[in-house]
């Protein structure tokens, strides 16, 4: 369980974009616990390692189940879990770092089997637990304490990678407007397949893009963050390649394919092909 640990004393910085997404998170765990009567304990949250990681532990409130992994691999873990227990409900809270750095290998597989868990990917540009050094989502040319001449790289478009390898549920948020991030976690949570949610949560510590995200009349700064339209539809892969060609941050429902089994369905419909009738059967067939 992730009830409060007292040996484990972390805390966000003032401002940090993460309060807003934990916020989000519980308030979209209690919406499905009321709308549908299922327990909280019924919620695993699997989390990366950063200070976007440390959610499980500071989530308040009724807690879910939660398990604090290793750096990059919430995927697996999550797979492991829902594989084992298919009706629980798999949240993954992880970093830019954790998600699309070390752990970005996963997302590929895990998006052709469309495995049915919801990621919660908590982007601040840099790493953050850290103290600082640059992220696949760090501005090329970024100084931080790991680019002291400034980022090399180019940077990574996270929605645009989520597109090409096929991820079945891909939306776009900030942080601080918590009552749409929560409903977008609840949809996400409940679409069948692998969801996403690609979250802007600033770090007010080492790389503040709050003024850059919402814009400043004041100092002729254009905001990077803007609305998709209503009549954008969602379940064409053509208008979201589109909509990303406009450049900046679109937030919104990117795209949502329904129309694939998850990996779940996949797995009882070669189970029931093979004529297995259980795990021991099927052990039986490997003996020599
Ligand atoms: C295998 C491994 N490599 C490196 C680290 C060190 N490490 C801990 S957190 C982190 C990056 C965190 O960045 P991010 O995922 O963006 O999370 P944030 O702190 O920004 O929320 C790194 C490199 C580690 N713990 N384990
Ligand atoms: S270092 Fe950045 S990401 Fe980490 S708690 Fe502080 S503000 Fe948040
Ligand atoms: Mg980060």
């Amino acid at each position: 369980m992730s009830a409060e640990n007292p040996e484990y004393d972390f805390k966000w910085c003032p401002g940090c974009g993460d309060f807003g997404v934990r916020r989000a998170l519980e308030s979209a765990i209690q919406q499905r616990h009321a709308a549908t009567g299922i327990a909280i304990e019924n919620n695993v949250v699997v989390a990366g390692i950063g200070c976007s990681g440390n959610m499980v532990h500071l989530l308040e409130g009724d807690q879910p189940f939660g398990i604090h992994g290793v750096h990059g691999r919430t995927l697996p873990i999550a797979m492991g879990v829902k594989m084992t227990n298919p009706d629980l409900n798999v949240v993954v809270v992880a970093g830019d770092g954790d998600f699309l750095s070390i752990g970005l290998e996963h997302i590929g597989p895990q998006a052709g089997r469309n495995l049915n868990v919801c990621a919660v990917v908590m982007d601040n540009g840099v790493y953050g637990l850290t103290k600082g050094q640059s992220s696949p989502t760090s501005e090329t040319g970024m100084i931080t304490s790991s680019t002291p001449y400034g980022k090399v790289e180019e940077k990574t478009h996270p929605l645009s990678l989520y597109l090409t390898l096929g991820v079945s549920y891909i939306a776009s948020a900030m942080s601080s407007k918590v009552k749409a991030l929560a409903t977008t976690i609840v949809e996400a949570m409940e679409h069948p397949g692998f969801s996403i949610v690609h979250v802007q949560s600033p770090c007010t510590t080492y790389n503040d893009t709050y003024e850059l995200l919402k814009g400043s009349v004041k100092k002729g700064i254009e905001p990077q963050a803007w609305a998709i339209p209503d009549d954008h539809d969602s379940s064409d892969m053509r208008a979201a390649t589109e909509l990303l060609s406009r450049g900046g941050i679109p937030l919104g429902l990117l795209y949502k394919d329904t129309t694939r089994p998850d990996f779940q369905s996949r797995i009882d419909s070669m189970t029931k092909m093979s004529g297995s009738k259980s795990t021991e059967d099927f052990l039986d067939l490997l003996a020599i």
